[in-house]
């Protein structure tokens, strides 16, 4: 078998590219190791950045986030008993939007199988050959038999734990990386969110921010110990923790119902450069990882392969291959933007483990600079609603 583009993992950003490119009728494949059912309930994301919303609806995979979306103007800060909110549509004319993301990877694997492009799912890619020649392929894993795929170019899109970084040669790499000593607990609640925007909570105890999937379901985190157990806490631990960190006195309440689930995150930077070798192109968290405080991963992956989709079909169309060449660098700059709003959105909201008053003050103050200032808002709003994405 033979296709353009051999597409590795249906995440958000195999599901994208794999559209994109067929607007342009440019042939792929996705292989997926996972079953499709599992990919429809894989609860991760919740914030798209409205450029990633533009994308999805322009792509014709936007009617059901349409109507299901819940757009948010601004959001909150909480730290030292005081509230303060950031109002994004007015400093800078841009929202953001919740819809969980596995449903939009819901609707991408549906417009995507109604379109003809073949996904095939519990296909595990497991190794790539020739990425440096005319002619690559991917050997995968399908039904118990190994397979393969010959392609012109491979799209390495299989998340942070996929095995396409592993077709770059040792010496052709480089990887930045950086673990915090914290992760997050999350959990899904059956109950109505506790505000109708996203609360992030600055606490001596820890982090803690208050979201939502829906009008009637909330998705909350807690900063807890790194390798934390999620069976050590309890439901009344939980609670507890929450009212703690959210406090009292500023008008705003938790609202508690039942734990359909919970699970621990780790929370680490990471990134590896460049994103291309010859015939191998990375996108997504297959190349680079934030902690979720921005809520930024899901957005970059889908700016990484709206870049790669323009380099393909410039070669595909015009028989320009500048793009390729183009594409790690143009990426990387957003990216290690990104990378530095995340790492300093979670360095002013969680508590370090060793952290004396002194720092606990100073985180403080810096939210009170930041709050305080329009110029301060506005730079958090600029990078928490993300920069618009290249057309
Ligand atoms: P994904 O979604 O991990 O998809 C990769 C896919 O590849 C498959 N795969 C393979 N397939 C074939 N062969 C192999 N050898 C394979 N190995 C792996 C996997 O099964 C999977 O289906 O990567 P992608 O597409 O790059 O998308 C990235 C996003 O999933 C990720 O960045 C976000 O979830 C991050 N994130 C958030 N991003 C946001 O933009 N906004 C948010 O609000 C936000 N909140 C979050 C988050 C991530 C979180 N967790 C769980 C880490 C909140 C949390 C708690
Ligand atoms: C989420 O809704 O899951 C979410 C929102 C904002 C974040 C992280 C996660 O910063």
């Amino acid at each position: 078998m033979h296709v353009q583009v051999g597409i590795v993992g249906a995440g958000p950003a195999g599901l994208m590219l794999a559209r994109l490119l067929h607007l342009q009728g440019i042939s792929s494949i996705i292989l997926e190791s996972r079953s499709r059912p599992y990919v429809e309930t894989r609860v991760r994301a919740g914030l798209l950045e409205q450029g990633s919303v533009d994308l999805i609806n322009e792509t014709g995979m936007g009617d059901r986030l349409r109507r299901e979306c819940l757009p948010h103007d601004g959001i909150e800060l909480l730290f030292n008993g005081e509230r303060h909110r950031v109002n994004m549509q007015e400093l800078i004319g841009r929202r953001v939007y919740i819809y969980g993301q596995q449903e939009a990877v819901k609707d991408m694997i549906a417009v995507n199988l109604a379109a003809g492009v073949p996904i095939h799912f519990e296909a595990e890619a497991v190794a790539f050959e020739g990425v440096d020649s005319e002619r690559p392929t991917i050997r995968y894993r399908h039904g118990g038999v190994e397979k393969t795929i010959a392609c012109d170019y491979i799209a390495g899109c299989d998340g942070f734990h996929g095995v396409s970084r592993n077709g770059f040669p040792a010496s052709g790499r480089k990887d930045y990386d950086r673990a915090y000593p914290f992760g997050w607990l999350g959990i899904l609640v059956d109950a109505p969110p506790s505000h109708d925007e996203l609360l992030y909570c600055h606490h001596e105890r820890g982090f803690a921010l208050f979201t939502m999937r829906s009008p009637t379901v909330s998705r909350l985190y807690l900063q807890v110990p790194p390798d934390e157990d999620e069976n050590n806490w309890s439901d009344d631990r939980i609670w507890s923790e929450f009212h703690q960190r959210l406090g009292t006195g500023h008008g705003l309440k938790v609202s508690e119902g039942r734990i359909t689930q919970k699970v621990v995150v780790e929370m680490r930077s990471y990134v590896t450069e460049p994103m291309r070798f010859g015939r191998l192109f990375l996108a997504g968290d297959s190349a680079h990882i934030v902690p979720p405080t921005g809520a930024k991963g899901m957005n970059l992956a889908l700016s990484d392969v709206n870049v790669l989709a323009k380099a393909f079909t410039a070669f595909y169309k015009r028989g320009d291959a500048s793009l390729f060449d183009a594409y790690s660098e143009k990426c990387l700059r957003r990216i290690w933007g990104a990378q530095h709003f995340s790492w300093w959105m979670t360095s002013l909201l969680h508590t370090m483990p060793d952290a004396l008053s002194f720092d606990v003050r100073r985180q403080i103050a810096e939210l009170r600079t930041i709050t305080g200032s329009i110029a301060g808002q506005t730079l958090l709003a600029e990078n928490y609603a993300g920069l618009p994405m290249e057309m």
